[in-house]
């Protein structure tokens, strides 16, 4: 099972992505992420056996008993890389919650089940971020969206992530309220 940990977003923030989205519509190069995935990814975990389900869920509900709701921000977008060719369009997210979270969620998967198990993620700094777009074909960078959007993180989530032709599809396994 291809897997991650992820936090969902509410209704209005969706929203306002998905307006911003509108921007590289019109451009084929680029593909939109569809409205109901996007996400903001705390860890990627990759392809784990299913024997690790159970410990990577324990791990998600200790965790959200330790920590509480905090408010997040989206006040822009940028790319990745950001020089050169961009492969990825994305809203910038703020929020120290998703700094705090994503490091205990590394540091208690690397404890269940090994520093191996981090390595799926790459070793690049954690950037939180919502994938708007990805680059398909060539197609032009979009100036930047500002936006003012700020809402509470009450939970985060374990996704399945299925690679199928038409792009991944992902199901959220569980929900882990943030009651700390
Ligand atoms: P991205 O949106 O920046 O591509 C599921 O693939 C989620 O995990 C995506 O949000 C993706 O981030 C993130 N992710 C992080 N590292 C990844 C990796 N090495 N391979 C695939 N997805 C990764």
């Amino acid at each position: 099972m291809r897997l991650f940990y992820a936090v969902f977003l509410p209704e209005e923030v969706r929203r306002a992505l998905v307006e911003a989205q509108e921007k590289v519509s019109r451009y084929k190069g680029w593909k939109e992420v569809a409205p109901h995935q996007l996400h903001l990814t705390l860890l990627f975990l990759g392809e784990r056996p299913e024997g690790d389900l159970e410990d990577l869920l324990s791990l998600g509900h200790r965790l959200g008993r330790l920590y509480a709701p905090f408010p997040a921000r989206i006040r822009g977008t940028g790319y990745f890389p950001n020089e050169g060719t961009p492969r990825v369009w994305f809203a910038k997210a703020e929020g120290e919650g998703f700094s705090l979270l994503a490091g205990a969620l590394r540091e208690g998967v690397a404890e269940l089940l090994g520093e191996e198990a981090l390595r799926a993620g790459g070793d690049k700094p954690f950037k939180p971020h919502i994938t708007l777009a990805r680059r398909k074909a060539p197609a032009p960078r979009v100036p930047p969206v500002v936006f003012g959007l700020e809402w509470p993180v009450t939970e985060f989530a374990l996704v399945r992530s299925e690679l199928r032709p038409k792009g991944p599809v992902y199901t959220i396994l569980e929900r882990f309220p943030l009651r700390g």
